[in-house]
């Protein structure tokens, strides 16, 4: 399988992370993917290449333009003020507040970000731009491959229209199911398998009939993201039915998740899609430092073979993923699963 992976992710290095009332080195770092790009090279899984540029137009079909214009100016004005660390929010227009991007530094902050642990630093809209193009430049060359691997970083589930957070900024999978249905494509399905609700890509295409999106996570009651990702979001409007979140409990191990797994598989079946995309996190393996499911090594394997029985051409794009030690493997399981599937 071929990987299409941008060097320029390591632009994204952020000292800052809020966790449990301190700052931490983020969990999500560089060498996250020197662990996947070592592992894709020992297994002999493919080459691996850098992506086009594909400019702004493919973004702005999926992101506001004030969002964009934001994620774009935000740390060269930041970097003008006299702040001392890294750009986080901290205020946000909560219920009952007024709902408009005020002038100041601090208040575009809020307006656009979703939660405080991410913080803005030097090269990060240059790092989100060049994941969105791993994304963008796998989408193109998907009919062709049939299978392939956007290795994106940063990741970007749950960067929505107009918000960041939770350690995404662009929405990379959004972004390449647009650009496929703009190419032709009638009906994409997205599946995200990623520990945490996917809840920027829901956001993204609630209201719509032509890209399904399926999420297995971490009941939100219980886990990150929260305030989205309950089984009763079904979609609204023409969008009516063709969301579907399978929230399992903490502690969830594979044969469940399975389970879960094949409904969703079934559902994805049924809706007959051109193409599937999966937002890959492996932040579901037993020793996910933030994460609190029970899959194996192996299970990975397992699950990529599942996802190959529905003989859809897919497009696997990176999300989440924090064992380091383990992160390569993981993986690569999934896509050699596919593969031998
Ligand atoms: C990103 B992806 C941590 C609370 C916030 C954010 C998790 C972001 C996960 N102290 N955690 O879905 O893997
Ligand atoms: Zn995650």
């Amino acid at each position: 399988m071929l990987t299409i992976h941008c060097e320029k992710h390591r632009l994204r290095n952020s000292k800052t992370e809020l966790a449990g009332g301190v700052f931490v080195e983020p969990f999500e770092r560089p060498s996250r993917m020197d662990h996947i790009t070592k592992r894709i090279r020992e297994t002999g899984l493919g080459d691996i290449i850098e992506p086009q540029d594909f400019g702004m137009d493919p973004i702005l079909r999926i992101h506001d333009a004030g969002f964009v214009e934001f994620l774009s100016t935000i740390w060269e004005e930041w970097k003008a003020t006299d702040a001392k660390g890294e750009a986080i929010a901290c205020s946000w227009p909560a219920r009952r507040m007024v709902q408009v991007c005020p002038d100041d530094i601090l208040g575009k902050l809020g307006y656009y970000c979703l939660a405080t642990e991410t913080s803005i630093s030097e090269g990060t809209w240059e790092a989100a731009l060049s994941s969105a193009n791993t994304a963008l430049d796998a989408a193109g060359r998907l009919k062709d491959e049939g299978s392939i691997f956007a290795l994106c970083r940063p990741p970007g589930h749950h960067a929505a229209l107009d918000m960041y957070g939770g350690y995404c900024f662009l929405n990379n999978a959004a972004i390449a199911a647009q650009s496929l249905l703009d190419k032709g494509a009638k009906r994409i399905a997205i599946l995200d398998v990623d520990y945490h609700h996917g809840n920027g890509t829901q956001d993204i295409f609630y209201t719509r009939d032509d890209v399904l999106f399926i999420s297995l996570h971490c009941d939100p009651n219980h886990e990150f993201p929260n305030f989205l990702g309950y089984a009763n979001e079904t979609g609204e409007g023409a969008g009516e039915g063709f969301n579907l979140n399978l929230p399992m409990k903490p502690g969830t191990q594979f044969d469940e998740w399975r389970d879960n797994l094949k409904a969703a598989l079934d559902r994805i079946a049924e809706y007959a899609p051109d193409a599937l995309i999966i937002s890959l996190g492996v932040d579901t393996f037993k020793n996910d430092p933030i994460s609190s499911f029970k899959l194996e090594s192996d299970d990975f394997t397992t699950y990529g073979a599942d996802i190959k029985q529905l003989g859809l051409p897919t497009l696997f794009v990176m999300e989440g993923g924090y064992d380091i030690g383990e992160i390569g493997v993981n993986t690569v399981n999934v896509l050699q699963g596919f593969e031998a599937g």
